[in-house]
């Protein structure tokens, strides 16, 4: 075996990939990644010494963050970037030891072997890489909550990241994140590791909150919009992954170019917000999920900025090759870097602008809108209105189907199930997986569509305010009371923690699909059921049956 990774929905065999990843990460980038994970476990375990005589390094904060976003599913394939961040790290975790020596604290004799190995020879790296990652641990419900922490973790770096770009922090949410890596290097009981996976949902909510208030703050609240999804006859840049600082930055560095700018996959919600909407380039939407990329990428002509996952990476000879553009966490080997500027100026993103104007305009591949904005202060701007169609029986439930799409055809469920519903009901959605039924013409109940979409995956969020709001209004005892069933789609790192909060609010009996985590070892798998009723999925006709009675 020479690499094991069953972080995603889609690991082989739904156990684990181990030669290749089904998503296109080679050997290599997978143990790179699994070492830069081992190194920020080292300065975690240094900073949480640090920070329990007040010390709180901003440098340290940040490296965590951002060195976990890299390793979420499908954001950073670039081996080179990767062995970079190790090296930073080992810098990092020198910084976080003179500190602690500055402030006369001394550490323990014996430390994890984290917090002290080095090498900055890459040969010597691999051979190290190949020892630390995830079958180390022997136990497998041990190394499975372990992993369910790390990843849960791994979804609210990103979060975290998005925060911060816009000027928002939780130092709260930095110290779980790093005590949470710490206790993985440690011995702990089944026991232990459940209370710390339940207090990662705790930052989970707590996270999402924090860049739900920082998006908001930045560029106003979603509000319902009709999105463009044909095209127009400039050059574009094709803007994907979750971003919206870049998103805001590359709008102004375009205005007045003849360059227009198009949203892809989960960058859709932008349109929504009211800040974005005064810009007349800002075109529309282009293509679908994150997974058809290598074809709508074809036909898109304009250079691609991938602010975040999910990143394909482009066959040999895809004709887009040497027109993808990468920023932030994301990487990709061949792609440009657009680097992080200098505290207080803005990303430059000349490059990829100038490489449009060079470039045909997109070809349409589709016509017409679609409706979005739907997060929390819209739909609880019309809750009387839904409050009196629930009274009323016009609605008789809502269907919250958020998450990921992926290219398993299994996914077809997804679709088929929004297909299937009855017309009393309506599905809540954020995420990539609004794709899958975003663009059926499902029709609308007395003007409410029956697709309401919060945003993108971490707008989830938006959805667990709507419920605890209609949970006050309804003068209900427990949030699972209200007529919202929860039918959820996972793929990646970002779901895990939206799931994680998910139970820390007290939602009970979430389907999760289309398979349960590779992840879930048989013994953890059951706690998850018997304590919260999680279940998988079957098929659409049953599942309706079970979920509308
Ligand atoms: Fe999708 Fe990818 Fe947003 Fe994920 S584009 S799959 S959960 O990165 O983050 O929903
Ligand atoms: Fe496999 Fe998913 Fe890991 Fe990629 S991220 S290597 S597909 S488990």
């Amino acid at each position: 075996m020479s690499m094991f990774c069953y972080q995603c929905q889609e690991t082989a065999k739904g156990t684990g990939c181990t030669i290749a990843g089904v998503c296109g990460k080679t050997e290599d980038v997978a143990n790179m990644q699994d070492l830069l994970v081992y190194v920020t476990k080292g300065i975690s375990i240094l900073a949480n010494i640090a920070r329990e005589k007040g010390i709180e390094n901003e440098e340290v904060n940040k490296f965590v963050f951002d060195a976990m976003f890299i390793t979420i599913t499908n954001a950073n394939f670039d081996r080179v970037a990767i062995i970079k961040k190790i090296k930073q790290g080992f810098e990092v975790r020198d910084l976080m030891k003179k500190e602690i020596e500055k402030a006369g604290i001394s550490l323990p004799e014996k430390m994890h072997s984290s917090t002290t190995w080095f090498s900055n020879d890459v040969a010597e790296m691999e051979r190290k890489s190949t020892l630390i990652g995830i079958l180390s641990i022997e136990n497998e419900d041990i190394r499975s909550l372990k992993e369910l922490l790390t990843y849960g973790i791994k979804g609210m770096a990103a979060y975290a990241e998005h925060a911060f770009n816009l000027g928002y922090q939780n130092e709260k949410v930095f110290a779980f994140m790093q005590k949470g890596l710490a206790a993985t290097t440690e011995e702990k009981s089944v026991p232990e590791l459940i209370d710390l996976v339940m207090e990662c949902g705790k930052y989970g909510v707590d996270v999402m909150a924090l860049l739900d208030k920082a998006n908001t703050e930045s560029y106003g609240n979603p509000e319902i919009t009709e999105v463009n999804i044909g095209v127009g006859t400039n050059p574009g840049i094709l803007i994907s992954g979750h971003d919206l600082k870049d998103m805001e930055q590359l709008l102004k560095q375009t205005e007045g170019t003849g360059v227009d700018v198009y949203t892809h996959s989960e960058m859709l919600p932008a349109h929504y917000y009211p800040a974005f909407k005064k810009y007349c380039h800002f075109v529309g939407n282009y293509g679908n999920a994150w997974w058809k990329q290598r074809e709508e990428f074809e036909t898109f002509n304009g250079p691609i900025l991938f602010t975040t996952n999910c990143i394909v990476p482009p066959k040999k000879d895809a004709g887009y090759l040497g027109k993808i553009y990468t920023t932030g966490a994301a990487g990709l080997d061949g792609a440009i870097h657009i680097p992080n500027p200098a505290k207080g100026q803005d990303k430059d993103f000349t490059a990829i602008i100038e490489h449009a104007k060079i470039c045909k305009p997109p070809v349409a591949i589709e016509n017409g809108t679609i409706i979005g904005g739907f997060a929390h202060n819209q739909v609880l701007q019309l809750a009387d209105k839904v409050v009196d169609a629930v009274k009323s029986g016009a609605i008789r439930k809502f269907f919250v189907m958020a998450g990921c799409d992926g290219r398993m055809k299994s996914r077809d469920y997804y679709t088929e199930f929004a297909k299937k519903l009855p017309n009393d009901t309506v599905i809540l959605t954020a995420g990539c997986a609004k794709y899958r039924y975003n663009k059926l013409e499902l029709g609308d109940i007395g003007g409410i569509p029956r697709v309401l979409d919060a945003g993108q995956c971490n707008d989830s969020y938006s959805l667990a305010v709507i419920a605890l709001t209609l949970k006050e209004v309804f003068e209900l005892n427990d949030i699972n009371e209200l007529p919202i069933v929860y039918n959820i789609a996972w793929y990646e790192q970002k779901a895990v923690i939206v799931l994680l909060a998910l139970l820390y609010l007290g939602v009970k009996n979430i389907h999760l699909g289309p398979t349960l985590p590779g992840f879930l070892s048989p013994a953890v798998a059951k706690v998850l059921v018997e304590n919260f009723g999680i279940e998988g999925i079957g098929e659409v006709d049953a599942d309706i049956a079970q979920m509308t009675a």
